[in-house]
Order: C-alpha cells, then structure tokens, then sequence
C-alpha cells in the first residue's frame, strides 16, 4: 500500500524466462507494492510457471502484442495505482517509489529513458534511440499541449485508477507502438500527466521492439501515424462540429480537478 491505495504492478512478458524470476522478486520486495501481474503472451519457455513459482499472479494474454499484453493487464490489475513496467532487467525496481510520489498529484505518471545521467552503461539507449525518442515525444507534446515529454516509449509508468477507467475505452492499440495512446488519450481528457527520470539498464536477453534500426524505425513510424492521426481526426470532428472523441465528454470523469486538488 502507499497511503492506504493498493499498488499493482504488471508485467507483460513474452519468452522472459531468463528474466522473470528476478524481475518478479525484485518487484515484490518492494513494500509499498501489493500486486504483481504477469501477463503472459504465448510464452513457449516457461515463462509463466516460473512468473507464478516467484509469487506472481499470471494471466494469459491469448492475443499477441506489447500493446494487447499491456492492455489485459490494465483491465485485470486490481490497484488504485497501477504500475506498467517490464521483467526484462531493464527498470529498477525501487523507481516505483519515484513514480508513486507524484501519484497524489497527477493522473498519468511517466518515466523518462532520455536523461543522460541515468542511462546505464549497457542499455540500449544509444544516440539513434535517444534522438528518435525525444523526437515522438516532443511532436505529441506539441500537438496535444502536454507536458514536457522526452520519451514516447518508456514502458514505466502509473496511472490511477479514476484515470484508467476514464482512457480505458478508448484504447485500440495491440501492438508495439501503444504506449503514445495512453498519453494522446489522457491529455485529451485533460488529465493531469508527468514525466520524471528513471534509471534505464542494460537487458537481459535480446530486445524484440528495438533491437534492430529497423524494427525500432518501423515502431516509430506506426507512432508518428498514431499521433498525427488523433490530431487530424479531432481537428476534423472540431471543423465539421462534432465531438471531438468518442470518449465520454470530460464532466464525465469523476477525477478531482487540478483546482480542487490544489484547494
Ligand atoms: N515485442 C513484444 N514484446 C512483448 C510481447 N508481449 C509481451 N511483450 C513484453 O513487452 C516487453 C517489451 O519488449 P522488449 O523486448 O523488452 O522491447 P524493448 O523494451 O524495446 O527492448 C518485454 O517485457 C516483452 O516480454 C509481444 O508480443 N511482442
Ligand atoms: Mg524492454
């Protein structure tokens, strides 16, 4: 718990068996977390027995994809904050505590990969990933008014629960590029979203998004259409005067405003 909100953490993992044992321990030593979630998406390596034997709760994700992992995990997750994270050695486990920090104050909670200083030795943040990163993040910043944004694709992050059911129905994505439709989605409703610096470590295992240039330019590129095509279409429902998401209107939303936080 951390101030008496249940805290979940989920996992999506795919073929994470050199990994998931430490990840899901490391995770669960931390006090203020309650849950850990694995979401396993066709696993052939044993991946959820050892998830489960770590003291995991697992849920098969039939559907392939980072996106569709992620997104069973957000509808299965029982905490009024839920953590998305990955079980590849790569987040350290503690920046949780960073994240849930800001929880009190804002809805979407962000990590950020980008900042020199915390990028390890062996990560797989070099200048390619790092420019292309901070340069999706800065277009969707500037198209929906956000926040300072630095990283489009940091698997770290909490979103509360209000906040969750307030984006949930709105989520299309089940593939690698989904992570800028939680922050598209959230800013549209006008919730209140953050980055901060996280550590960012070497992997364990090869990556399966961007490992390659290849893959990680094919990943960015699905990103700048998603982005640029949320933008279009509310600008075009806003032209010919209709609503401008099918998302509920934001009176709908049962999140304090920033106004009666503050208060
Ligand atoms: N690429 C990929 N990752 C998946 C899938 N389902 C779950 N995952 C998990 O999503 C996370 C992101 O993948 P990863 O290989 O670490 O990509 P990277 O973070 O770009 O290096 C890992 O924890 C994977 O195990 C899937 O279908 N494809
Ligand atoms: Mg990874």
């Amino acid at each position: 718990m951390w101030q008496e909100k249940r805290v979940s953490v989920v996992l999506p993992a795919y073929n994470e068996a050199a990994n998931i044992s430490r990840a899901v321990g490391e995770f669960r030593e931390i006090d203020s977390i309650d849950e850990v979630l694995v979401v396993d998406n066709n696993s052939r390596d044993g991946t959820d027995q050892l998830a489960r034997a770590a003291g995991a709760r697992v849920v098969a994700e039939a559907r392939q994809g980072y996106g569709y992992a992620l997104r069973r995990g957000l509808r299965e997750a029982s905490g009024d904050y839920v953590i998305l994270a990955e079980p590849d050695g790569t987040f350290v486990a503690r920046d949780v505590v960073k994240l849930l920090s800001y929880a009190d104050e804002f809805d979407l909670v962000m990590g950020t990969r980008t900042t020199k200083e915390l990028i390890w030795t062996r990560a797989n943040m070099g200048w390619f990933l790092r420019i292309g990163n901070v340069a999706v993040a800065k277009l969707l910043q500037l198209l929906f008014g956000g926040p300072s944004l630095s990283d489009c694709g940091c698997t770290l992050r909490l979103i509360r629960r209000e906040a969750l059911l307030a984006i949930e129905p709105g989520l299309s994505v089940g593939g690698s590029h989904f992570l800028p439709e939680m922050v598209v989605l959230a800013l549209q409703r006008r919730l209140r979203v953050i980055e901060i610096p996280v550590n960012y470590r070497g992997r364990v295992g090869d990556s399966k998004i961007t490992g390659s240039r290849l893959t990680t330019l094919a990943v960015g590129t699905r990103m700048i259409r998603l982005i640029l095509g949320y933008r279009l279409r509310s600008w075009i429902g806003r032209w010919s005067g209709r609503p401008r998401s099918r998302l509920p209107r934001p009176g709908a939303c049962s999140l304090p405003s920033r106004e009666s936080t503050d208060a």
